[in-house]
């Protein structure tokens, strides 16, 4: 890994890296624009901007089917993101990258067709503080095929509880779903420990890494989990795109979940014969830009390197835990061991929403709401929070405009 940020003039770096993104420079409401929304999608760099107006108009063809120069050129193109991503994750193969529309959908991958290989009995373990993408298809898993829900309880501080944890796990755990990072909390979790766990007991694991490949470096092989999850919109790249990391040795074994163009080897009306992963998994036509960008900005990321990346991000999300703290009025909602990216927390007496529609005013972007992950919100008895959550591209500015924005809101409140 590169060494963190120049010691000498780490603002300057950070300006450097701001200038990547020409949004961050457009007023809103007339206002500066201190985009703290990252959780839920991050802004682009002008490189993942730029490959998709390149791939539309110089490259656009339809992949793995054409026999002319276009097609030719968009199939290497889509491959060769593939084969980026199985370097950015440290997959052992391409084949192991399957694009999908995001993590939601790589999830539901797994519960539809990793999903038919469970029997009535067996359990699917996940946490109290999943996202309901981690939580939905397990259920709908349950409803179909009879297998048992357990979900692990999280502590007052927001981490999953260790003991809960292991006393959950048993021969009859088929498969472990677990967030690396919580999207409502910015808890990590240990899961290199918890997929050791989950290993010992037979089961497969499957990571939500949705909140966590923009801000850490992950390594699939070495962490030897089963399946990854993630989003391209949150790691600087296009909407619409994902990826599922799956060992070749369970994918192989895995059964398609839909049907269509692509994923064939053979089609007659008696039956159909399947191509092998990731094609299998991967009917119609792919988002072959988005996928593009994907590749683009694993590019950017590792060209600015996770060690400056995690320096800043850990400086910045203390700076504002601090400035929080110092506020009477503000109280944090989870204060988890480990964090990344996301401080949740709830103006006394003043609801969420109207929280966030000040801030907007002031140019503030954040999230107000229940984040998707209704159980989290239930557990600390609240509606929803405010979610301020950072990118690299995040300043100190930006957090003292979140601040005296905050102030306003008490003043308006009372
Ligand atoms: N999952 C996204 C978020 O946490 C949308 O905001």
């Amino acid at each position: 890994m590169k060494s963190g940020l120049p010691q000498n003039d780490p603002e300057s770096a950070i300006k450097a890296w701001r200038k990547a993104f020409p949004i961050l420079f457009l007023p809103v409401r007339g206002k500066r624009l201190a985009y703290l929304d990252n959780g839920a999608t991050t802004q682009k760099p002008s490189t993942v901007i730029e490959s998709l107006e390149r791939y539309y108009g110089e490259t656009n063809a339809n992949v793995h089917r054409g026999v002319h120069d276009l097609s030719e050129r968009a199939t290497a193109a889509y491959e060769q993101a593939r084969a980026g991503m199985a370097d950015f994750i440290g997959a052992s193969a391409p084949e192991e990258i399957i694009f999908t529309r995001g993590t939601t959908e790589a999830i539901n991958l797994v519960a539809w067709s990793y999903g038919e290989l469970l029997n009535p009995g067996d359990e699917v373990l996940i946490s109290a503080l999943e996202h309901h993408s981690n939580i939905v298809p397990w259920q709908m898993l349950r409803d179909r095929r009879g297998i048992t829900l357990k979900v692990v309880p999280i502590t007052r501080e927001g981490d999953i509880n260790p003991d809960d944890f292991s006393s959950a796990l048993s021969e009859k755990t088929a498969l472990v779903a677990l967030a690396h990072v919580s999207n409502a909390l910015g808890t990590v979790n240990p899961i290199a420990d918890m997929i050791a766990q989950a290993h010992a007991q037979g089961a497969v694991v499957l990571i939500d890494g949705a909140q966590a490949v923009a801000h850490m470096p992950v390594e699939v092989q070495k962490l030897d989990c089963d399946f990854y999850a993630f989003s391209g919109h949150k790691m600087y790249g296009p909407t619409g795109i994902g990826v599922l990391y799956g060992k070749s040795s369970l994918l192989e074994r895995m059964p398609p979940w839909q049907g269509g163009g692509d994923m064939i080897r053979t089609v007659e009306f008696e039956r159909s014969t399947y191509a092998p992963p990731p094609y299998k998994f991967e009917a119609g036509t792919p988002h072959i830009a988005g996928a593009i960008g994907m590749g683009k900005a694993a590019e950017y990321i590792r060209q600015v390197g996770f060690a400056p990346i995690m320096e800043h991000e850990t400086i910045l999300l203390d700076y504002a835990l601090q400035q929080l703290q110092s506020l009477e009025f503000i109280r944090l909602i989870g204060t988890p061991q480990v964090r990344s990216g996301a401080i949740s927390f709830i103006v006394t007496d003043v609801h969420p929403h109207d929280v966030g529609t000040i801030l907007d005013h002031h140019g503030v972007a954040i999230r107000a709401g229940h984040h998707c992950a209704m159980p989290v919100m239930q557990f600390y008895q609240v509606p929803a929070t405010v979610r301020a959550s950072f990118a690299l591209y995040n300043n100190h500015e930006d957090v003292d405009q979140l601040i005296d924005s905050l102030q306003q809101v008490r003043e308006m409140f009372g």
